[in-house]
């Protein structure tokens, strides 16, 4: 996903035309606007975490964009390249340090397994959108 802060701020083109020159082909791809239930559905792993009213209410300010990619090795990869989730923490070149405001507003979500890559794209996409 493209959080609501890069949506808002323009660097959808940018960060997608990292994506592309990373590697990754893009399978299904749409805007969204959710409700805070939605975010509370999609994060539904965080519910215990202290920090879940906050995530889902600021997930659902505003537009943002989801995405299915594919490559080898995606998961890892993608997660290298956008970067630690502390934007504070992230590598010189990755996604968040270039795009990220803060911790919450770190401009991009990646799945963190194969197995909840699949959960994901199924929150979004219906069968015949991924391509
Ligand atoms: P990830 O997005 O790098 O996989 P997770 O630990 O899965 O990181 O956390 C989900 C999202 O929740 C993060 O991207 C970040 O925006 C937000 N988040 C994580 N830790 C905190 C926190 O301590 N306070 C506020 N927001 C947090």
């Amino acid at each position: 996903m493209i959080k609501p802060d890069a949506f808002a701020d323009g660097h959808t083109g940018a960060i997608l035309k990292m994506i592309e020159e990373a590697g990754f082909t893009i399978k299904a791809m749409k805007t969204v606007k959710l409700t805070a239930e939605d975010a509370g559905q999609f994060y539904a792993v965080h519910s215990e975490r202290p920090f879940y009213g906050e995530l889902c209410a600021y997930m659902s300010k505003g537009p943002i964009v989801a995405a299915i990619l594919e490559k080898e090795n995606a998961v890892a990869d993608f997660r290298a390249l956008i970067g630690a989730t502390n934007p504070d923490d992230a590598a010189e070149g990755t996604i968040r340090k270039l795009f990220a405001k803060s911790l919450e507003a770190n401009a991009v979500h990646g799945s963190d397994s194969d197995e909840n890559a699949a959960i994901e794209g199924s929150f979004y996409f219906s069968e015949i959108e991924k391509i």
